[in-house]
């Protein structure tokens, strides 16, 4: 039975319906037995496997096609009817061309199977900073991973009533064909559609395809921003709690510092660390003036191999119930999961990602087809889970944020920690935010990827006017916009070893940045920004002297003058788009590295 009665929602089913055909057509009400019937015949089809109930209550594992396993960035377009609105960094097609070619893909692609429509939140459900979608799938995996990542069910419709301001997304599995997989989003029809995929990042719709590309967009023509950030929450001895968000590009342990555990002396004094978001925020402007923000997810997509007890204990912790593992090893000798980094013991009796008998004696940790896991393994797992959520998660109104971090991986460049000048100079950073290639990943090591907010392969329109957003934030906001910080945990010494211990250790860190937005820590004015000095980086207990923790604060001139000029080669291809602010922050900082 329909979930609602209103007229766009149900027009838009029965047209997709009529496309596709379908043999039923089932609303999703998230309710417990609904779950629970669509597990049971997920086991039944082979779709999903039942884990150990005793050792991990309500997990499943679920395995996709091997040419199906991770997001699609080559067959991801922005469909805009101007292809300058797109951009220069999106792949674009006019968008009745794009509509046709996947109906046409989709056409009669229901058959034989089921519709499952499912209304869901981005956000707490009633929450102003919230908004409703629909997904459309024939995937019951997809059914599933979306009651853990969103909020899902009648009370989202009841929210709605007869507004048309819902997010359309419809999959179709399709053959899971390769050649045939699109992910497109309507940024000017608040459309996604999704084809020939059924690996999470492609057909959970609500995470990047909705939650950044499609609300970017309606970020920019409604005056608030969605961004690729976790957010966290920092609690004093004295309780009060300050909240950061910040934007790293993959591999750069953003679920980590969402999840840290503080080291034991801070513990000792009484300071802990909430997690609010592991991945996005979604932030406005508060009646006080100042930016607040909300996860609109539910629940953590996160990366399985490297996840353990002591990398992410809280991540860990909250994949023990609810959860489903998608393309990890499957332990048979327990009916329990494991991958690359949970732990030493290799499983001598198990099945590996692609479904077959795994043999621990090939394994070689630097050939990643030996893996029993594949790399881009994921677990899905609802937040309440986690031992450190905080209270605020379903805050309706958000919490406010007193720090935005940009970071990224740079062996040389970048210090450990410093403060943009202000709003326009870290508007600046962001914009210029880049990566390096580790060994972990596919080509060359070391290869530096501009990686704007980390926001590449997310933002929904032209990043010039993203950038031109940004601006125009920081000028609503004034002076009670968050200070803007830049990390770098991976300086590298000349063996190529990590300086900085990382990991909780990252929360010194975390409370100079705080104890700079209260006027509480003293900085040194240097040619990118203010840099810390090195005795207001607490390190006690930890194995690293004062001079050592100075080599990585340090600005080294031949660095940052390669550091501009490839930012200049960055630069280009936005053309005249780019403000002229940003513009003017590049000269400036030529002009600073000049007299170092
Ligand atoms: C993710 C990503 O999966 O950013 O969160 O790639
Ligand atoms: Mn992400």
């Amino acid at each position: 039975m329909a979930l609602t009665t209103n007229k766009s929602i149900l027009d838009w089913i029965d047209e997709k319906a009529e496309l596709v055909k379908p043999d039923k057509i089932i609303w999703i009400d998230g309710s417990k037995e609904q779950i629970e019937a669509l597990r049971a015949e997920a086991c039944e089809t082979g779709e999903m496997i039942k884990l150990n109930q005793e050792l991990l209550p309500d997990c499943y594992l679920h395995r996709t096609k091997p040419n199906d396993v991770a997001r699609v960035e080559d067959r991801t377009f922005i469909c805009t009817r101007k292809e300058e609105d797109a951009g220069p960094t999106n792949h674009w097609c006019d968008p009745q061309e794009m509509y046709k070619r996947l109906y046409d893909i989709a056409r009669d692609s229901y058959k034989g199977r089921t519709m499952y429509v499912i209304p869901y939140s981005m956000g707490p459900i009633g929450s102003p900073l919230a908004k409703a979608g629909i997904e459309i799938t024939d995937s019951i995996y997809v059914v599933l991973n979306m009651c853990i990542m969103t909020r899902v069910g009648k009370a989202v419709m009841d929210v709605l009533g007869d507004s048309n301001d819902w997010v359309r997304g419809f999959h179709a599995k399709c053959d899971v064909d390769k050649e045939k997989r699109y992910i497109c989003q309507f940024p000017e029809d608040n459309t996604i559609i999704s084809v020939n995929s059924a690996y999470g990042g492609n057909v959970l719709l609500g995470k990047k395809c909705f939650a950044l590309r499609i609300a970017s967009y309606q970020g920019w023509k409604e005056g608030w921003m969605a961004e690729h950030m976790l957010i966290v929450g920092i609690e004093n001895p004295q309780g009060e709690v300050k909240y950061i968000a910040a934007a790293f590009p993959s591999a750069c342990g953003k679920t980590n510092l969402a999840m840290l555990i503080p080291p034991k002396y801070l513990r000792d004094k009484g300071y802990k660390v909430w997690t609010v978001g592991d991945d996005i925020a979604w932030m406005r402007i508060g009646e006080d003036g100042r930016l607040y923000a909300i996860n609109p997810e539910n629940g953590f997509f996160g990366v399985a191999p490297g996840t353990n007890e002591k990398s992410n204990f809280n991540a860990l912790a909250s994949t023990k119930k609810g959860a489903i593992f998608t393309n990890v090893c499957h332990k048979l000798d327990d009916n329990t999961v494991w991958w690359e980094g949970l732990n030493k013991d290799l499983p001598t009796d198990a099945i590996d990602w692609k479904g077959e008998r795994w043999d621990p004696s090939k394994f070689n940790k630097a050939d990643k087809s030996t893996c029993a896991a594949h790399p881009n393994s994921r677990f899905t797992a609802p937040a309440e889970n986690c031992p450190c959520l905080s209270s605020e998660f379903n805050s309706t109104t958000g919490v406010p944020i007193s720090a935005i971090v940009f970071g990224g991986r740079r062996a040389k460049c970048a210090p450990l920690v410093y403060q943009s000048r202000d709003w326009e100079n870290g508007v600046f950073i962001g914009s210029t935010m880049a990566s390096e290639t580790t060994a972990a990943a596919a080509g060359a090591v070391g290869v530096v990827r501009r990686d704007p907010m980390a926001m590449l392969p997310f933002c929904g329109y032209n990043m010039s006017y993203y950038f031109r957003h940004w601006l125009e934030m920081g000028k609503r906001l004034g002076d009670k916009a968050p200070k803007i910080f830049n990390v770098n945990w991976f300086r590298t010494d000349d063996e190529g070893n990590f300086i900085w211990p990382g990991f909780g250790d990252n929360m010194r860190v975390l409370n100079w940045i705080i104890d700079r937005c209260e006027g509480k820590a003293d900085a040194v004015e240097t040619a990118i920004g203010y840099v810390p000095k090195a005795e207001d980086i607490d390190l006690t207990d930890l194995d690293l002297d004062i001079d050592t923790l100075r080599s990585i604060l340090k600005i080294d001139k031949a660095t940052w003058e390669k550091e501009a000029a490839e930012i200049e080669e960055h630069y280009k291809k936005f053309g005249d788009k780019l403000p002229e602010e940003l513009r003017a922050q590049l000269d400036k900082l030529e002009a600073n590295i000049a007299k170092l």
